[in-house]
């Protein structure tokens, strides 16, 4: 080895020191944190329907940020709030060798032992089916299990439509559990006028015969991460909610222990400036917002580190007709087929000649981290507000001056907000994945 070889391995030993050191005083000021918050009030107030229906539909796209072609590719975590255990640059490593989002050649799965697990928690849903496709066909990742919960559409029909998306990408041998039907508090209510009375497009796609796990949502994901626990560190498990976290968070409280088979949770959910359901809130967290905050609370507890790809990225990585009306040429009735069938009906119902990846995006930020700019923010989800309730509270103020002086202090959850994305990277990484990965 050489003299340069062998100052790079020093280097990288007192790294993974401080890192040691630092992970070890963040765990000890999160008890310390946790202890000192006051309990969490729960407020209930009945949510209406139609207001969410008609203030989803509304939201406008951002065509500027969806043609923007260049983004700041680091995590800056925020001077002044710390850094928390799970460092962003630990993530990335071990991503395919081939670079980030790039794929293997036709015909190679099974996955190979370098791919990253991971678990998808679903409410599909449209976007979570395009969402789906990209993770059971894409070569870097290694789908270990997806689990549903209530929300575009009742549970039951959530898990007849996962299957369905499974099957038409060749994985049922992936394991699907059934999970919450509703959230914890607030009443169900579903977005059939989104994505169609069958929650996924209403397509004339022939139904899946297989069946469920016969195990609930919250066994499967005890026991993948149980067993992820007992294993190397880069067999821990990236978990990937796209949907209400009423799942997640009756896994945290139920099974804290499985935090040590967990990598990350990457959630599609929340927002820092813009609402969906309401004009403040994003739909997930509006959903179940006590779940999202017992998820953010526990994660915050337990050491587990937080993405939340949120409606600030969410709407740009697009999709245009043209472009989907290509996949469904080659017919099939494969991922190809599916995903673009999806993308059309998407254009179709908002008269648009383009449409999100959605959900996906989420998954696109798992495979190739880079593509999105993130800052790790205090966030904390508002659970009383008559107008706010189910708002991600984002604390970007830069100067801790201001915190002496707040009576509500710093939230203890940090949280990686993914600000910006390259949309056309996510876009032709989605489209790459269904072109050339099909079954
Ligand atoms: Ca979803």
């Amino acid at each position: 080895m050489g003299a340069g070889a062998v100052a790079l391995v020093r280097l990288a030993l007192v790294g993974l020191v401080l890192d040691a050191l630092l992970v070890t005083d963040l765990r000890v000021a999160s008890v310390v944190m946790a202890a000192a918050v006051a309990p969490v009030v729960l407020a209930v107030l009945d949510a209406d329907p139609e207001v969410e229906a008609a203030s989803r539909v509304a939201v406008p796209v951002s065509q500027a940020v969806a043609a923007r072609s260049a983004v700041q590719t680091v995590s800056t975590p925020r001077r002044g709030w710390g850094r928390r255990p799970g460092s962003r640059e630990e993530v990335i490593s071990g991503t395919y060798p081939g670079g980030s989002g790039a794929l293997k050649p036709v015909g190679c799965l099974p996955m190979d032992s370098l791919a990253r697990p991971v678990i998808l928690d679903v409410d599909t849903g449209v976007d979570d089916a395009c969402a789906l496709l990209l993770a059971a066909r894409h070569p870097s990742l290694d789908l270990r299990g997806v689990t549903c919960v209530g929300g575009n559409a009742p549970v039951e029909d959530v898990v007849a439509n996962t299957l369905t998306v499974l099957e038409a990408a060749g994985r049922l041998d992936v394991p699907v559990a059934q999970g919450a039907a509703r959230p914890l508090l607030e009443h169900p209510v579903n977005a059939t006028h989104v994505h169609g009375l069958d929650g996924m497009g209403d397509l004339d796609w022939p139904r899946s015969a297989a069946g469920p796990d016969p195990r609930h949502a919250v066994e499967l994901l005890r026991d993948v991460l149980a067993e992820a626990a007992t294993g190397r560190q880069a067999d821990r498990i990236t978990l990937v909610p796209l949907a209400p976290l009423t799942n997640i968070a009756l896994l945290l409280r139920t099974h804290p222990e499985v935090a040590a088979g967990l990598r990350e949770i990457v959630f599609m959910g929340g927002a820092a400036h813009v609402g969906n359901a309401t004009a403040s809130a994003e739909f997930n967290v509006f959903h179940d917002p006590e779940a999202a905050a017992v998820v953010l609370d526990a994660a915050s507890e337990l050491g587990i580190p937080v993405t939340m790809f949120g409606l600030d990225v969410f709407y740009d990585p697009r999709v245009t007709r043209e472009e989907a009306d290509a996949l469904v040429a080659g017919g099939g009735r494969g991922a190809a087929e599916l995903g673009g069938r999806l993308i059309a009906f998407q254009c179709e119902r908002f008269a648009s000649t383009s449409a999100t990846i959605g959900d996906a995006g989420a998954v696109c930020a798992v495979i190739d981290p880079d593509g999105v700019r993130t800052e790790r923010l205090p966030v904390r989800v508002e659970l009383a507000g008559t107008w706010s309730r189910g708002r991600t509270i984002v604390d970007r103020r830069d100067w801790s001056g201001d915190l002496a002086h707040d009576p509500h202090g710093a939230a203890p959850a940090m949280v990686d907000v993914c600000l910006s994305v390259d949309a056309q990277r996510y876009a032709r990484l989605w489209l790459d994945a269904l072109e050339t990965g099909e079954a």
